[in-house]
């Protein structure tokens, strides 16, 4: 299994959790419960290589984004090349703010199991907490989770019209302006 693979599966299966344990507060969000969040049509889809039209760098540090908006055109497709600058592991996770907001308790959850530290995915931890809290296989083709000094890219095809953000969920720093906006335009 790969490892974004393993962290989708995690990821996946925190969500399950978090959708049992608060099923109120999270059914008034907008993901769909589980499978169809990473393929819903209003943050757009995991975009062919071929059609990509331009390359994006997003720089991240401590707790911020550089640059802090995009400016993407109605239903292109872009490739992010996404570097870790900052010393902790940080996200970079093309969203509407309610599925970030959702998407919260799972990244707390893997720092209670702790799977992600302040500086380092603890992949051991990772296996234990799949082991554990049995599978759920989930990619995130919409996220990338970076520890210090690591790049990764997202292939992403924009949809014409979305309220979407980039962000970063580890716990604390959307809270503390980790967040850019994706600005699309006709
Ligand atoms: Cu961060």
């Amino acid at each position: 299994m790969s490892r974004s693979n393993l962290l989708g599966a995690i990821f996946g299966t925190a969500l399950s959790l978090a959708i049992a344990s608060s099923g109120a507060a999270l059914a008034a969000g907008s993901h769909s419960g589980g499978h169809g969040m990473m393929h819903d049509m209003k943050i757009g889809q995991p975009g062919d290589p071929s059609k990509v039209s331009r390359t994006v760098e997003i720089t991240m540090y401590d707790n911020y984004y550089e640059p802090e908006s995009v400016d993407i055109k109605g239903g292109e497709t872009v490739r992010f090349v996404v570097k870790n600058a900052g010393e902790f592991v940080h996200e970079f996770n093309i969203a509407t703010a309610a599925m970030h907001e959702a998407h919260r308790p799972e990244m707390m959850m893997m720092v209670e199991h702790g799977v992600l530290e302040p500086d380092r995915i603890n992949h051991e931890a990772a296996k234990a907490m799949q082991a554990s809290m049995g599978h759920g296989m989930h990619d995130e083709p919409n996220s990338v989770l970076l520890e210090p000094g690591k790049s990764s890219e997202i292939v992403w095809t924009f949809p014409d019209h979305a309220d979407l953000e980039f962000a970063c969920n580890v716990p604390g720093h959307y809270e503390t302006g980790m967040h850019g906006t994706v600005k699309l335009h006709r």
